[in-house]
């Protein structure tokens, strides 16, 4: 019975290591929302990215709207270096960052340390 308990315990953590390293992990992906002729996306900024990819069209003004709820001081700063940004992100609070769209591409943010990291697609 032991013997059984014991198997049964060791084929599910083979499974989950199995799914842990081959399984398909998705990057949470979000599309830009309209408003006032401009796209806006609501990222949340708490132990990383939320959306941590965002989708956007070319060619139309965008504010990525960056609110920090993490308390640690390595997400107070939010950089795109493909448009010179570095914007500070005050705790709880909502900031506005407005990025370029003339031109398609993938353009990565980071935090200020480049150890969480974010992609703009333009398209
Ligand atoms: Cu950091």
């Amino acid at each position: 019975m032991t013997q059984m308990i014991i198997l049964s315990i060791g084929i599910v953590l083979i499974a989950l290591i199995t799914w842990w390293f081959f399984g398909k992990h998705q990057v949470e992906t979000e599309e830009a929302t309209m408003e006032q002729e401009k796209q806006i996306v609501n990222i949340k900024v708490d132990g990383g990215y939320s959306p941590e990819q965002v989708i956007v069209k070319k060619g139309m003004p965008t504010e990525l709207r960056f609110t920090k709820i993490d308390g640690s001081s390595c997400l107070d700063h939010v950089v795109f270096p493909d448009f010179g940004i570095n914007q500070a992100l005050p705790q709880d609070e909502t900031t506005s960052v407005t990025v370029n769209t003339d031109q398609a591409g993938e353009y990565a943010w980071a935090c200020g340390m480049n150890m969480f990291h974010g992609k703009l697609i333009v398209k």
